[in-house]
């Protein structure tokens, strides 16, 4: 079965003011979109992958044949990496963390505005495209990690918590070349109900946030 775009979980405006309706138009309808699309186009050489999850496909790139593994990496990364995003992120969200998450970033990082600072310095400083990351082995420690271009860290055997896209195209319209206004602006729109979702994942060991169940 092909994969496919998944709708934005709310309007292009919902966002509005941190993140404006035409960045997410331009940010769903067009990047990720084509992300959909090249990978689709990616496995048409290769119908057997074409039953494997996208996170399946990242987690193992090795086994993935040598002509479209780059191909798969690009593109199957944009496509799980933007499929979370949407869903972490809601209107009217931000605030302090609550629930499981909220224990673990006080366990790890102390408190919640030095782990947010540690998470915006890590964005600001990820040259070039990227996304910054909590991340970790499954069941075990969260680090902050960055990554370049769509790279997931299910690639590094770790399990994506959740991240944020430091790529131009998610904020230039709005804030140009200020990534820091960015990052910080951010966190007024975090899910952490949905981030809770992810963490439990993560704790039970599963290997995956499962893109396909959500
Ligand atoms: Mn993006």
């Amino acid at each position: 079965m092909a994969h496919e775009l998944p709708p934005l979980p709310y309007d292009y405006s919902a966002l509005e003011p941190f993140i404006d309706a035409q960045t997410m138009k331009l940010h769903h309808d067009g990047h990720h979109a084509a992300y959909v699309k090249n990978l689709n186009t990616a496995l048409e050489k290769h119908p057997k992958l074409q039953s494997q999850g996208a996170e399946e496909l990242l987690r193992d790139l090795n086994s993935v044949p040598e002509d479209v593994r780059t191909a798969v990496r690009n593109n199957a990364g944009g496509h799980v990496n933007h499929t979370m995003f949407w869903k972490i992120m809601k209107p009217k969200g931000g605030g302090d963390p609550h629930g499981p998450i909220a224990d673990a970033i006080k366990k790890v990082f102390g408190n919640f505005n030095d782990f947010k600072t540690k998470f915006n310095d890590a964005g600001a400083k990820q040259f070039g495209s990227g996304w910054v990351w909590v991340a970790g082995k499954s069941g075990g420690e969260l680090q902050i990690i960055t990554t370049p271009n769509q790279d997931n860290p299910l690639a590094q055997g770790l399990f994506p918590v959740f991240g944020n896209d430091v790529w131009e195209h998610a904020y230039y319209l709005k804030y140009n070349n200020r990534r820091p206004e960015y990052l910080a602006a951010w966190w007024n729109l975090v899910n952490w109900e949905e981030i809770n979702r992810r963490y439990e994942t993560f704790k039970s060991g599963k290997l995956e946030p499962a893109l396909a169940a959500h």
